[in-house]
This record gives C-alpha cells, sequence and structure tokens, in this order.
C-alpha cells in the first residue's frame, strides 16, 4: 500500500507537503479534491477542512494527518534518513518557527497577492469566466480586500529581506543542511513565481526555489521553467 494525499492541484500547502515526500523518495498517490465538496470528506477525516491531509495507509499509524507542519513531523518520525530535522535542537526550534511564520502569515500573504494578481494584471493567464468566477469566489472567502492586499504585499517585503539574507549567504534557511524552513519557504512563495515584478526583483529566491524542486523530485511552480 502506498501513502495518499488528499489534495488542491494548485495549493501551496500541498506543495510543501509533496517536496517533503519528495525529499524523502517516499512513494504516494495524490487525490485531488474539489474545492467546496472537500469538506464533506476532509471534516469526518481530521475534524478540519483545509488541504493537504496525507493518509498514509499503515497498519498503527494514524488513518489521515493533516496540516502541512503535521504532515512532515509525520514524515521524518516515519523515515528518518534523509533528515530534514537539524541536529542541534536550538537551530531546530529556529528552523521550526520560520517554518510556522512561513505557513500563518507568509503562505496567507502570498495566497493575497497572487489571486489579486489573477484577477487584475494577471488575468490573461486564464480570463475565462470559470476561473475568474472561482478567483472572485477565493476572493470573497479570504476577504481580499485592496486595504488586506496592501497589509500582504508588506508582509512579503519582510520575507524578502529575511529570506534574502539567509539564502543569499547560504543554501540554507537555517544550519548547515536543508530544513522544514526551506521546504516551507521553496513551497509558500511558490505562487509569485508568476508574477513577473517578484521574477524580476527577487530572482534569487527563484533560482533557490528551482533548486529545492529538483532536489525533491517536484515539478517546477507555474511560472517557472524546467532546465534543459
Ligand atoms: N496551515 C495549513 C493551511 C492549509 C490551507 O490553508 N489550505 C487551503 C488550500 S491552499 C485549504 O485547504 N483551503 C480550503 C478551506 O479553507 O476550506 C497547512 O499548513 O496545511
Amino acid at each position: 500500500m502506498c501513502m495518499r494525499l488528499l489534495q488542491f492541484s494548485t495549493s501551496h500547502y500541498c506543495r510543501k507537503a509533496r517536496l517533503a515526500l519528495g525529499y524523502k523518495q517516499i512513494s504516494y498517490t495524490v487525490e485531488n479534491l474539489t474545492p467546496g465538496a472537500h469538506v464533506l470528506k476532509l471534516k469526518p477525516l481530521t475534524g478540519l477542512k483545509t488541504v493537504p491531509v496525507l493518509l498514509p495507509e499503515l497498519e498503527g499509524e494514524p488513518m489521515a494527518i493533516a496540516d502541512s507542519t503535521a504532515i512532515l513531523r509525520f514524515l521524518e518520525r516515519y523515515q528518518p534518513d534523509p533528515t530534514f530535522f537539524l541536529p542541534d535542537p536550538h537551530l531546530q526550534t529556529e528552523a521550526q518557527l520560520l517554518e510556522d511564520w512561513l505557513d500563518e502569515s507568509i503562505g496567507t500573504a502570498t495566497r493575497f497577492v497572487y489571486y489579486d494578481f489573477r484577477r487584475g494584471e494577471g488575468k490573461q493567464i486564464d480570463p475565462s469566466l470559470s476561473s475568474q468566477l472561482v478567483i472572485q469566489v477565493v476572493r470573497w472567502q479570504y476577504a481580499m480586500t485592496p486595504a488586506a492586499v496592501e497589509l500582504a504585499r508588506q508582509r512579503l517585503t519582510l520575507a524578502f529581506e529575511v529570506l534574502g539574507d539567509r539564502w543569499k549567504a547560504s543554501p540554507y534557511l537555517v544550519g548547515k543542511q536543508l530544513s522544514v524552513a526551506d521546504l516551507a519557504a521553496a513551497a509558500l512563495l511558490s505562487p509569485l513565481a508568476l508574477i513577473p515584478q517578484y521574477r524580476q526583483h527577487q530572482a534569487w529566491l527563484f533560482e533557490r526555489i528551482g533548486e529545492i524542486h529538483q532536489l525533491c523530485g517536484e515539478t517546477l511552480p507555474p511560472g517557472m521553467k524546467e532546465k534543459g
């Protein structure tokens, strides 16, 4: 039996779980859920309504694990090698703190800025009525007002400073090896690859995002090209 990942194919949090599975070379299948109907499946399984959810399909293991951070923790316990936990406990705590900030603050900011782009300047990516309707629903669901989008942009500016200081000096955000912080950053900032202004001014970010995807055997995010 192999593990099953319940996901939305476009979700950057699901990308984080896929990067972790790929890094550990664990085979898994994905089940793409339909937004809206997903709640009916997820609520009874996890008590939450968000993807990713991992179904380990293993005896003696939980039936379902919700939340990307919990999934990474489970994968590390299930298969410690290769590790994405740092041997120094202080550095591991720092990596987890960065992961939490990226999940809770930056992943949300990315979502706001991305959907704002898709209905404005980036409308041509998919101007179809169905796509624009989905974008409107998501914007309404998360109360993406212009003021909230502006605050999200400011949070991203801080993220570029914090991540830039670290990734320009070393391939790793914390310590001397890949950690949960690197995986979280590579996934949660990836939707920005479609926005020309970020691609142009934060080239270092997309370079590192590309390298981490390659290391994890994960397809590059939309807007980034595989190297020949
Ligand atoms: N903290 C969660 C966030 C996951 C999340 O926000 N997932 C979104 C997709 S990007 C979702 O499932 N939204 C559907 C909903 O809220 O009903 C994690 O790290 O897994």
